[in-house]
């Protein structure tokens, strides 16, 4: 008897550190939602002049590479450009937010094809890829998705809106067919990493 009551009370101990564990997990969270909301606002009223210095004319792609690049608006447009009309950015609650009547870019997996990813042997396929801005707003693409899966036609490295140049850029990071856009369309783009998975 005396034991089961033991057991009991530990019991008893046990369960209520989960419960202080898993409301203190839900806090954290909670509140890294509240400082990444404000850090939002916070780029919404940057001045001119500040958002001039997150503008970036070459992107940086490095990592597991062969060949680290640097590009331009100008070597993109040396590589094959493909014209994306109607290209609507869709924010996380499914508003639109912006709509692109006619774009410019290049395929990201044109881009991994002339960096040419480090891969030992074709079983060596587990690698994501970063789409990196300098306020380090990232989106990820997985090796698979770019390679293997419809969505390696739909993500682009944007160059050019309706005949102008980008103005949150200089190039920015779409994939056109996510349910919701608004995610993985990364502007100020800065680099584009690839990294194998550890
Ligand atoms: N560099 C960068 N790109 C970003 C963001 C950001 O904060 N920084 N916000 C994203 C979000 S959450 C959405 S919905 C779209 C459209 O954002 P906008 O409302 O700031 O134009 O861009 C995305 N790209
Ligand atoms: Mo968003």
């Amino acid at each position: 008897m005396k034991t089961l009551n033991y057991i009991l009370v530990l019991l008893i101990a046990f369960s209520s550190t989960m419960c202080n564990s898993s409301k203190k997990d839900n806090e954290e969270i909670i509140s890294t939602e509240t400082t990444s909301k404000t850090e939002k606002h916070q780029y919404k009223t940057l001045s001119a002049n500040d958002s001039l210095k997150l503008i970036n004319h070459e992107i940086e792609i490095k990592g597991d590479i062969e060949f680290p690049l640097q590009l331009t608006v100008d070597s993109l447009r040396k590589m094959k450009v493909v014209v994306i009309d109607n290209f609507k950015i869709m924010g996380k609650n499914g508003e639109i937010k912006k709509e692109i009547k006619t774009c410019k870019g290049v395929l990201l997996r044109d881009i991994l094809e002339k960096a040419k990813i480090k891969q030992n042997g074709n079983k060596d396929r587990n690698f994501y890829i970063v789409a990196r801005a300098s306020d380090d707003y990232k989106a990820t693409f997985s090796w698979a998705e770019i390679f293997n899966n419809p969505t390696g036609e739909n993500t682009f490295i944007l160059f050019e809106e309706n005949g102008k140049s980008i103005k949150n850029g200089e190039m920015i990071a779409i994939c056109k067919n996510d349910i919701k856009t608004g995610p993985r369309h990364v502007y100020w783009l800065k680099s584009i990493e690839v990294y194998k998975v550890k």
